[in-house]
């Protein structure tokens, strides 16, 4: 098939297409197909077997953003990306990725392990579930994933080869915009209600955060170091108590690995900042919000020791191993995480695309709570990240914006 022959698939399609993957369904097998997606940018078709419950999900890039319409032009190579992405990651950590059961770049369909036994975790954690295998979990992907596709721990010629195939360029503009521009400008683009103009517009004349956004920037558009995921928000996790899944790599590029560590630590950080929304009583917020601290930590310190573990192991060039690198390294890792992290709980607050952890909370003073507190840790986390020396500046940041908080659920 060639691209001119690409077209949006129906749910027949989808259920024609499920019956040629290899020894999946049986050949009389009753096919229900429903279309599931409910994110910015694709299709995502669920194919079940009527009688065994067998199933499978067939996920389909649009040649725009389906979030805006087709004024937003996106190219459909974004699903081999995401395709390759997923079986190099599911390679990594086969426990923590959906198997990939097949693909057609041109259709800009990937068919996948269907994951409807788990809950997608922003969902989870709205509810108030906590997760005590996350931080194990997540931290071990972020890790590993980026340790095996950096300068550290794959052949570096070949990465180069990688890092070409891996080119994302309307994907990263997205970002590129919707997190490192639109929200420090008056932009169309952005989206915040009239009550927080004041703190938006504070966000549009402020020098200091400026130029760390702008050197934040320059990491995103520059440094090459891994293949990152690319889009590591609690929407792109499924979870149960045992088990985590990162799905969604489609913004997947060579960039800092900082920005996906940031990313999960910015969204556990919003859904502290939405706690009182969602807590019944003063009891419930405290120990959700310890959770989601401890949390934090834990990611970190999980990601630490498997990427110094992974580093002492298993390191391609003896040059890194010169004494005090990977110290140095480390740390700025961690400065770039807490950057980004900052960047992106502004951008769910004031840019165009929100969180459902702050925009679905019913109680309008506690939703315009959530958004100032997590302006404040979003700002404190931008101008900090650059000095910070330990993961404790980050909870110390989202405790501080906490104790400034005046409505009492
Ligand atoms: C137009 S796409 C908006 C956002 O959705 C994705 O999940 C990314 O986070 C992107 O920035
Ligand atoms: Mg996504």
């Amino acid at each position: 098939m060639t691209q001119s022959q690409y077209k949006a698939l129906s749910v027949d399609d989808a259920v024609t297409y499920a019956r040629t993957i290899p020894d999946f369904f049986a050949q009389d097998a009753d096919l229900i197909c429903e279309e599931i997606g409910d994110g910015n940018l694709n299709l995502v078709f669920r194919i079940k077997d009527s009688i065994s419950g067998k199933s499978l999900i067939i996920k389909q890039a649009l040649p725009y953003a389906k979030v805006v319409g087709e004024s937003w032009p996106l190219s459909l190579d974004r699903a081999r990306i995401e395709r390759e992405a997923l079986i190099i990651q599911h390679s990594h950590c086969p426990d923590l990725v959906p198997a990939v059961l097949g693909g057609d770049s041109e259709l800009a369909i990937t068919v996948m392990e269907d994951l409807s036994q788990y809950t997608i975790m922003r969902k989870g954690l709205i509810e108030g579930n906590v997760y005590p295998g996350f931080a194990e979990h997540i931290g071990r992907f972020i890790a590993t994933t980026l340790f095996f596709t950096s300068d550290l721990g794959m052949n570096q010629q070949h990465k180069k080869t990688q890092a070409a195939s891996f080119s994302n360029p309307d994907l990263c503009k997205i970002t590129e915009d919707l997190i490192f521009s639109d929200p420090y400008r008056n932009s169309d683009n952005n989206n915040f209600t009239e009550d927080i103009r004041n703190e938006t517009e504070r966000l549009w004349n402020d020098p200091e955060l400026h130029f760390e956004v702008a050197l934040l920037r320059e990491k995103f558009l520059t440094h090459g170091e891994a293949l990152i995921h690319g889009d590591l928000h609690t929407g792109s996790i499924f979870i149960r108590e045992e088990s985590t899944k990162v799905i969604d790599p489609e913004f997947a590029f060579y960039g800092p690995m900082g920005f996906d560590l940031g990313a999960v630590i910015a969204n556990l950080l919003l859904n502290y900042a939405s706690q009182p929304g969602w807590s019944s009583d003063m009891k419930t917020l405290e120990a959700r919000r310890d959770w989601l601290l401890s949390a934090i930590r834990s990611v970190w310190e999980q990601f630490e020791y498997r990427f110094r573990t992974l580093w002492n192991d298993e390191c391609q060039d003896p040059v890194f191993n010169s004494t005090g690198y990977q110290d140095f390294y480390i740390r700025k890792l961690l400065q770039d995480s807490i950057g980004f992290a900052g960047c992106k709980v502004i951008r769910r607050i004031v840019g165009l695309s929100h969180v459902a952890d702050i925009d679905a909370i019913a109680d309008e003073s506690l939703r315009h709570q959530a958004k100032i507190t997590a302006l404040q840790i979003g700002t404190a986390l931008i101008k900090g990240g650059r000095s910070a020396q330990s993961i404790e500046e980050v909870i110390l940041a989202a405790k501080t914006a906490a104790e400034k908080e005046g409505v009492a659920i």
